[in-house]
């Protein structure tokens, strides 16, 4: 019974989440998140999730992205200031388990100048390789 409690506690968080950010259309992510679609997954916990990106731009790409369905980083709402603390600390221990300890670079793209595709909220770790700066 309290797996069935559990159950319904967690999709009325969902449903509260979703609201807070004008109940925005599911993305791809949204399908990773439920499981729906497969990603190859290297890090969940009950905020957050992180997996390999699709079309790599560097021999370690992945995306560390919340539950929370935030479109996108300039619409964060702002006490959600644990929720991104998290998000970072994840996307530092997950690198570590991907041998990244010659550095990586961290990116947020936001909106159209930004180049976001996805607009579920990601933080872009890529490694492995030496980077350049500045970006393109
Ligand atoms: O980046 C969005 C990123 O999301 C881009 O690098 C591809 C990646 N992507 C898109 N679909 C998938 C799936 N299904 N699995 C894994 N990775 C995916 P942006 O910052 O929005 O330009």
């Amino acid at each position: 019974c309290t797996g069935r409690n559990d159950e319904v506690i967690k999709s009325r968080l969902i449903h509260e989440a979703r609201k807070k950010y004008g109940n925005p259309a599911p993305t791809v992510f949204s399908k990773i998140i439920d499981k729906t679609i497969p990603a190859d997954i290297i890090y969940e916990d009950d905020k957050c999730l992180a997996f390999r990106d699709v079309n790599p731009q560097a021999p370690v790409h992945f995306l560390v992205i919340p539950r929370t369905p935030i479109p996108r980083i300039s619409e964060v709402k702002d006490d959600e200031t644990q929720l991104l603390g998290h998000l970072l600390v994840v996307a530092k221990v997950v690198a570590k388990q991907e041998g990244l300890q010659e550095g990586y670079r961290v990116v947020i793209n936001d909106g159209k100048h930004g180049a976001q595709s996805v607009y579920h909220l990601h933080i872009h770790i890529l490694g492995g390789r030496q980077m350049k700066w500045p970006p393109g």
